[in-house]
């Protein structure tokens, strides 16, 4: 059976240009690990495909010279055409057996997951290598309902794989949400908007040590 791929603990990086005060993706990013991070996903909702594998071939190039591991949002063909470590795909893309089939077995498959029985398929999945288990809180990021802290309670307890916290989680609830036992949180607009992204980073950085 296919061993999953271990996923860094700390923050997960995810870009979001709605958010980050008229500053490239790239910027953010660079940014973001110049205070640490690991993990970067690039997720352009609103962008066209030109513009997303252009922006995504550069990021890509930027994570590879850092060591830092770079997935891409949903799109399995940019992720392939630009060499990234892994895709994240949503509840409603492609299967992740699918996925894999395209992908190989040595690239990161992420899955977005918001009920126990998501978290809970996903987990007997050997080819998901890591979920996404939210949003804890309200976001205006994603529209999707928060589920809540129970069910990230439910993934500590349940489900024995890689998951990162995401949604609504800011400086002044990511102390809850570590102490629930979360290893690997992810803050969209908290991090892109905040003035000095590498600072705020850090620190961040430091909660998981
Ligand atoms: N995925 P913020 S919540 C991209 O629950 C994303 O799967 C979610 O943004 C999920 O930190 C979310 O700004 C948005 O609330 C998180």
């Amino acid at each position: 059976m296919r061993e999953r791929i271990e996923i860094p603990k700390g923050i997960y990086g995810i870009t979001g240009d709605n958010f980050s005060k008229g500053r490239s993706n790239y910027y953010c990013v660079e940014e973001m690990i110049r205070g640490g991070i690991k993990i970067v996903q690039y997720r352009a909702k609103t962008k066209d495909t030109r513009e997303k594998i252009k922006e995504a071939r550069e990021i890509r190039e930027l994570c590879r010279k850092n060591g830092v591991i770079f997935i891409v949002n949903d799109n399995v063909d940019i992720a392939l055409l630009v060499d990234a470590d892994g895709v994240h795909i949503g509840q409603e893309d492609m299967q992740p057996d699918d996925v894999r089939k395209l992908l190989g077995d040595n690239k990161i498959i992420g899955l977005s997951t918001h009920s126990k029985e998501q978290g809970m398929e996903a987990y007997k999945n050997p080819n998901v290598d890591y979920i996404g288990v939210g949003p804890i809180f309200p976001t205006t990021t994603k529209d999707t309902a928060p589920v809540g802290i129970e069910y990230l309670e439910y993934a500590v307890e349940n489900l024995h794989l890689p998951f990162v916290a995401i949604g609504g989680i800011k400086a002044h609830n990511i102390d809850d949400i570590i102490s629930k036992g979360a290893q690997r949180i992810c803050l969209v607009s908290e991090i892109v908007g905040n003035n000095d992204i590498s600072g705020f980073v850090e620190e961040l950085q430091k909660k998981f040590k």
